[in-house]
């Protein structure tokens, strides 16, 4: 039985101060910029400030400056359900003038474990609730919603968590339900991730400066050599642009086009520098660990891999992993774990790809490659340079194949309309892979909560990628694919937060994915 006892439960709310500054931050680092010698970079950040504070015009608050091409109606139809069910609820209009006082603020909140069923003990497959009461800086209750909190049930000696889910009832009070799963006490841990405050800036910046992540490409040829800014849109200036779109998939990228140079001669891409710096339709968790093993939920069973099975099971394969960094984990904990497989240098940055390695013996075969713009990488040559979906185009498929994927990182910065669209290319791909070649394993990786400093905040909220989980979710549903919930795998543990999870945690990711690919190998 469940013996959680209430005396046990220490309520404790974890005081997010990298998280909570964000909001101030936002604002501080904006002043921060009016002293920097970039005089052009302090213009544009300067005036935006000013901007935020005045209230959106219909027109800015939908499509800033981007423009975006129509979809076909099947397609249109799908991004307005998917924006409609990831749409965030009102928050707070940022006060004028400025001031701190009316934001969530974590030390004035507070929660209280409801009690259990007619007063009896806890038993494993009860719901415990929380009630958790927003309040600000004065300490005045909350009136409205929209702070992302994330809630954790976990105890640290048994290395047991599992995540709870957050209901938002719109007027400062959340309720968070845990699934009781295991036997023994626990702790709550709720956290502020964004106050709602830093949510209304999030969602602003998104559309007035999707471009504050920003990229850049070298042009050459003969002795001339010129680089300029690129980006999914540009601003619209005098300079002419050159249009990347991709013919096969039409993903947007555009770069300002070099004086005296053709759009034909780019030879780079890289992420200029961005130093200033749910998931689930479904209810209930995907899992829990307990004594650092990750055990699923709703059918599926994880099985413990080691070197030798996990060899045992890739024997005759071919892996082919896509994405961000959280996908190169993967690829990096199978090259350092398995002793047979051995990489192939090809030259290319450690970070950037693509990376092959092979194990001879047992003919095994596993690829990396990144998910091509808006990839925030060091320079990669153009060559190099592909969209997944057209990647998935060239691959056979068949019963030996497995496709990893997983793209969320590096979208946070634009309207949820780009990440649907490139979603809604790759599906494409996938399904048509499947039509060919129906044995084909897929596996998709979700986003993960990570650790929030001011640069993590702006360019890659945990509020995005809670919004990025569920349109993948939503999108791949009743399709023959699998998940790794990377967002409760990484709530759910005692490690902190981080966009590269730990490795006890990618040790579990990968007997998740080695559970699907041999269900029935394993120890
Ligand atoms: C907020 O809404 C919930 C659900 O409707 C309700 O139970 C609760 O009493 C409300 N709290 C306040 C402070 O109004
Ligand atoms: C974890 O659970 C065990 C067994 O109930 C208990 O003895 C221990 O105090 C708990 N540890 C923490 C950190 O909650
Ligand atoms: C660049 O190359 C052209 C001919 O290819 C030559 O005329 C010119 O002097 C070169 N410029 C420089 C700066 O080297
Ligand atoms: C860029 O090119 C694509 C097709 O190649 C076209 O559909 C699109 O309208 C162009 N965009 C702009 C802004 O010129
Ligand atoms: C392009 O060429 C013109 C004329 O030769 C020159 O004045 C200008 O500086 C060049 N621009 C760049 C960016 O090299
Ligand atoms: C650009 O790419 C080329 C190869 O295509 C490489 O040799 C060069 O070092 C790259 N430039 C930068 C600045 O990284
Ligand atoms: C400080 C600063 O550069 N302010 C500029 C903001 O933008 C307006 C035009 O929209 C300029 O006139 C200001 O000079």
């Amino acid at each position: 039985s469940w013996t959680l006892r209430n005396t046990e439960i220490n309520n404790k709310f974890i005081l997010c101060f990298a998280a909570l500054r964000i909001f101030l931050l936002v604002i501080l680092f904006y002043s921060i910029f009016a002293i920097s010698p970039d005089s052009c970079q302090v213009w544009f950040k300067l005036n935006s400030t000013t901007s935020l504070l005045k209230p959106a015009t219909d027109h800015h608050r939908r499509h800033g400056f981007c423009t975006l091409e129509p979809l076909s109606p099947e397609d249109a139809e799908e991004e307005r359900l998917l924006l409609e069910s990831t749409a965030w609820p009102e928050t707070p209009l940022l006060p004028s003038p400025l001031s701190l006082e009316e934001t969530s603020d974590p030390a004035h909140s507070t929660f209280t474990i409801l009690p259990g069923k007619e007063g009896r003990q806890w038993q494993i497959g009860d719901q415990l609730e929380v009630t958790i009461n927003m309040c600000d800086f004065k300490g005045r209750p909350k009136k409205t919603g929209g702070d992302v909190l994330l809630a954790r049930l976990h105890n640290l000696s048994l290395v047991a968590g599992v995540a709870g889910k957050v209901v938002d009832h719109l007027n400062g009070t959340y309720t968070a339900v845990f699934s009781l799963l295991w036997e023994g006490s626990a702790q709550v841990q709720v956290t502020l991730a964004h106050p709602s405050e830093a949510v209304t800036v999030l969602q602003r910046l998104n559309v007035e400066e999707p471009d504050r992540v920003y990229f850049k490409s070298i042009f050459r040829s003969g002795n001339l050599s010129q680089t300029t800014a690129c980006n999914v849109c540009l601003r619209p200036t005098q300079q002419p642009q050159c249009n990347y779109t991709d013919v096969r998939t039409g993903e947007p990228w555009f770069c300002y086009k070099p004086q005296n140079l053709s759009c034909k001669a780019r030879i780079n891409h890289s992420v200029k520098r961005y130093d200033w710096n749910l998931v689930i339709v479904k209810s209930g968790p995907a899992g829990y660990y307990y004594e650092g093993v990750w055990h699923a939920l709703g059918g599926s069973t994880v099985n413990q891999f080691n070197t030798v099975t996990i060899t045992q099971c890739l024997k005759g394969k071919v892996v082919y992993m896509f994405g961000d960094s959280t996908v190169r984990q993967f690829f990096e904990y199978l090259n350092t774990e398995l002793p047979n497989l051995k990489e192939f240098d090809l030259h290319n940055d450690r970070k950037a790809g693509p990376f092959i390695s092979l194990d001879y013996t047992n003919n095994i075969l596993v690829k990396y490659r990144f998910h091509g713009p808006p990839s925030r990488t060091a320079p990669v040559p153009i060559s190099e340079l592909r969209y997944m979906a057209n990647e998935l185009d060239g691959i056979t498929g068949g019963s030996n194949t497995v496709v990893i994927f997983g793209i969320w990182a590096h979208f946070s910065n634009f309207p949820m309309e780009i990440y649907i669209r490139r979603v809604q290319n790759i599906r494409r791909a996938v399904v048509h892979m499947l039509d060919r070649a129906p044995d084909t394993l897929v596996i998709i990786r979700t986003g993960n909560p990570k650790e929030l400093t001011l640069t993590v905040a702006l360019t890659n909220s945990d509020w995005h990628s809670y919004q990025t989980n569920k349109v993948l979710r939503a999108m791949f549903n009743g399709l023959n694919v699998h998940f790794v919930n990377a967002w409760e795998m990484t709530l759910a543990h005692h490690l902190p937060h981080d966009l590269h999870p730990k490795p006890p945690i990618i040790k579990n990711m990968i007997n998740v994915i080695m559970s699907y690919m041999c269900p029935q190998k394993g120890g």
